[in-house]
């Protein structure tokens, strides 16, 4: 069994999506995400960084990185259709998106919500999360011809992709209304399951 570790509106919601979707068993830890429990000492033992998610595996290893998460539960559940068998083509497509996402997007998106953290000086916080958002903005434009013709990634067939963006839009709205975005999220939404995860995750 998996155990996740999650907090409302974190990337915890894709590896969740993910589980959900290859049928895997697992329990859920919320974090107390307003006592800042993901920055004490015992939060840290499991991930250094003081991060959500956590995912510990059946045999008890530890993992961080969301998106290491979706490569491994895909290849762990080959079954699922939650990524192409490793070492073909599609299979780089997909290893391509996963990256851009979780590199630039994740990226933005951290720099759109803490820009304290990447200036040192007061002046420069409203102009890095402005710099963030057009780079949001630049980026999700690029994304309009992967995801054409939609509403997945790959088509007709739902993968571990598409619950990472659904996750990566929820946190900057104003590309929600982008053809290819709206298309995907509107198509995930249609599955039950997806929907169900979603509605746990929404703050508040
Ligand atoms: N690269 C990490 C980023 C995780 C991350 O930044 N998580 C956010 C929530 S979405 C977090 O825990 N932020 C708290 C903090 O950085 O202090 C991943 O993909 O798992």
């Amino acid at each position: 069994m998996y155990k996740l570790y999650w907090a409302e509106n974190t990337g915890a919601f894709a590896p969740e999506v993910a589980m959900v979707l290859a049928g895997a068993p697992y329990e859920t830890v919320l974090v107390d995400w307003d006592a800042k429990e993901h920055w004490g000492a015992e939060f840290r033992r499991l991930n250094p960084m003081g991060q959500v998610p956590v995912l510990v595996l059946p045999g008890g290893r530890i993992m961080t990185e969301s998106a290491a998460m979706m490569q491994h539960l895909a290849d762990s559940h080959p079954d699922s259709g939650l990524a192409p068998p490793p070492g073909s083509v599609a299979r780089a497509e997909f290893d391509r998106w996963l990256f851009f996402m979780a590199v630039n997007l994740y990226g933005a998106d951290l720099r759109y919500y803490y820009p304290k953290r990447f200036t040192a000086e007061e002046a420069g916080i409203a102009g890095v999360k402005q710099a963030a958002a057009d780079e949001l903005d630049r980026l999700f434009a690029l994304l309009e011809k992967p995801l054409s013709p939609g509403p997945f990634f790959a088509g007709a067939q739902v993968s571990a992709l598409d619950p990472y963006l659904l996750m990566l839009t929820d946190w900057y709205p104003p590309v929600q209304d982008r053809p290819a975005v709206a298309r995907l999220r509107q198509a995930l939404m249609e599955i039950p399951a997806v929907q169900g995860v979603w509605a746990r995750y929404q703050p508040g």
